[in-house]
């Protein structure tokens, strides 16, 4: 794998999940001082330079991570498993949003709606391609359309990440329609 994907995945699994296998202590917001995050890839035998780090934030294709103006503290922008604050603004939705998933989770889906599971929210997606790229991780994907305008109207809280993902705490499955 070449160096970028692992140090990015390596990024979110220290800044999103396991904080401590890097010796890290994420603060309230999910922010970890870049000295360390270097010192952790030093340790893990990862390219540790400041430049190749600025490379990872800046082309990663999802825009995971955020870096603080001043360079001194690095986050995930969500996604995240441990418990922090991200200070998200609750936003009004476009009228449809995406969710990827694949057949086996959906018998569970359409009876209790979409769960966050693991993560602080429910991922939804702005288009279908990216709900496709989201859903073929874990196999042939299938794509619910979630009537997020509707939900809305009906008191659902909505935020929408930095990166353009859009979260919300559940989907009760009226609001799910197969695509
Ligand atoms: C499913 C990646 C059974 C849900 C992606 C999904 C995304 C249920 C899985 C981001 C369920 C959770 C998030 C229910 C939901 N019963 N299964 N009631 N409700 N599920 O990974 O949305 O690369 O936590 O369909 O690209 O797949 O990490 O969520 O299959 O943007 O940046 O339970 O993660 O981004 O899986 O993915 P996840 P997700 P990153």
């Amino acid at each position: 794998m070449a160096d970028m994907v692992r140090i990015s995945k390596t990024l979110s699994r220290w800044l999103r999940h396991r904080p401590n296998e890097a010796g890290l202590l994420l603060d309230a917001q999910g922010w970890a001082p870049l000295d360390s995050i270097l010192a952790a890839l030093a340790a893990a035998r990862l390219p540790s330079d400041i430049d190749t780090l600025l490379r990872v934030v800046e082309e990663n294709d999802k825009q995971r991570f955020e870096l603080a103006p001043d360079l001194s503290r690095i986050r995930a922008r969500q996604g995240h498993s441990v418990a922090i604050k991200l200070d998200l603004t609750p936003m009004a939705p476009p009228s449809m949003l995406f969710h990827g998933t694949v057949e086996r989770f959906l018998p569970a889906i359409l009876q209790e709606g979409l769960r966050k599971m693991q993560r602080h929210h429910v991922h939804l997606s702005p288009d279908t391609q990216t709900a496709r790229r989201v859903g073929a991780r874990r196999g042939s994907a299938v794509i619910l359309q979630v009537a997020a305008a509707t939900m809305h109207a009906d008191g659902a809280v909505f935020f929408a990440s930095s990166n353009g993902v859009w979260l919300t705490d559940w989907v009760a499955p009226r609001y799910l329609s197969r695509l």
